[in-house]
């Protein structure tokens, strides 16, 4: 049995899986270890390529996912499947400086430690050749993330580290598993304080294929603050799910205000007309930003849209089946309101995750 499972998500990455093998093998000596490569169904063949060399090596596995994407939760299914004691985490593109690693280890062993950081931002460690608007976007990344990791921890945003086993199944219930910062996830889920040290390295260039960095990228880190940050009052899509309402109650009185007084267009009509626009506009406000990470496109874009449409026409009768027997029944009228209110609210949102957003291909 392996005393080290090296975590290694990836997709897309067929050009680095052999390197990154050649160069861990290269530097982990007598280690007993096992390389996990854990890939989400990469169009080129990242997962045979893995398989092909598991036949070589039986060190290395892989756990191929379909119909799944997602960097942080690829690493908790690769970390649980271990039966080692310690976990290592790391990218494919060569971009984590693996001679470090024995070093790492060492230290989480001798100093009974939960994690130790492979760190950019420690002495000796540096972001290596990355430009200044990559460099400022991380620094405003890691001011989001202030309070909810430890002072004392510098590199809270590495993708490379060494955790206990045990200390990661205690907090894997708990991770929220939203995009990319799963050591992040880590320290805020553990529930307890972890003890921890870095060790400096260089983050290197992509040796081969593409970043997969993107816009979907910051908008899974913001889910993620948020799930962390007061995700046990409200999920992060519930609540932006009400934002884009609240939006949508603004622009709603802009369009009456402009038909209804600056155009004298009769009120039905004009109310009528703001409400299409309304339902259409917070449809993709939603689409872009509460469910960014199954935004719907093409012909699902148009049958999303229609099913929006009904869901949220049922969701008016109810709200205003419910103000209206509130208010039957001598519940003040604004208070009556905001019962419909509500009840419409929590309608919209669990039947469009479920029938716009939710439905399978
Ligand atoms: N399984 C899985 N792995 C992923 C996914 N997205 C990214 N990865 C892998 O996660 C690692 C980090 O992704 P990168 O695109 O290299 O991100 P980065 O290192 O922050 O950015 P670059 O400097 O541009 O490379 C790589 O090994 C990717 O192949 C995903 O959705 N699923
Ligand atoms: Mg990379």
């Amino acid at each position: 049995m392996p005393d080290v499972s090296i975590v290694v998500p990836t997709f897309r990455e067929a050009p680095n899986v052999r390197e990154l093998h050649a160069r861990v093998a290269d530097v982990m000596g007598s280690q007993r270890w096992e390389i996990i490569f854990v890939d989400d169904d990469s169009p080129d063949g990242t997962a045979d390529l893995a398989r092909a060399l598991s036949a070589e090596d039986p060190r290395v596995r892989c756990v191929q996912r379909i119909g799944r994407r997602g960097l942080s939760t690829a690493v908790v299914e690769g970390a649980l499947s271990s039966s080692a004691d310690t976990i290592a985490v790391m990218d494919a593109d060569l971009q984590h400086d693996e001679k470090i690693l024995p070093a790492m280890l060492n230290e989480l062993r001798a100093r009974k430690l939960d994690v130790v950081v492979g760190s950019r931002y420690v002495g000796g460690g540096s972001t290596g050749d990355w430009d200044e608007s990559r460099k400022t976007i991380s620094r405003i990344a890691g001011r989001l993330a202030r309070g909810l990791v430890p002072e004392g921890l510098h590199d809270p945003m590495s993708g490379f580290f060494v955790v206990k086993s045990a200390t990661f199944r205690e907090a894997a219930r708990n991770l929220s598993g939203y995009g990319y910062k799963i050591l992040l996830d880590l320290f805020v889920s553990a529930g307890r304080p972890l003890q921890f040290a870095e060790v400096p390295y260089t983050f290197k260039p992509r040796a081969h294929g593409e970043s997969k960095l993107d816009t979907l990228v910051a908008w899974e880190y913001l889910m993620l603050l948020v799930d962390k940050r007061i995700g046990h009052i409200i999920s992060p899509r519930l609540l932006f799910f009400g934002l884009v309402g609240g939006s949508g109650v603004v622009f709603h009185y802009a369009i009456l205000s402009l038909l209804f007084l600056g155009l004298g267009v009769p009120f039905a009509s004009a109310q009528l007309v703001g409400t299409v626009c309304t339902m259409t506009s917070n449809f993709f406000l939603n689409n872009l930003f509460t469910y960014r990470d199954q935004r719907l496109r093409g012909t699902k874009l148009l049958r999303g849209l229609l099913s929006f449409y009904a869901v949220c026409g049922l969701g008016a009768l109810a709200n205003i089946g419910v103000a209206a027997y509130a208010f039957s029944k001598d519940v003040e009228w604004a208070l009556s309101a905001l019962a419909g209110i509500v009840v419409g609210t929590l309608w919209n949102y669990l039947a469009t995750a479920r029938f716009t957003w939710g439905a399978k291909k």
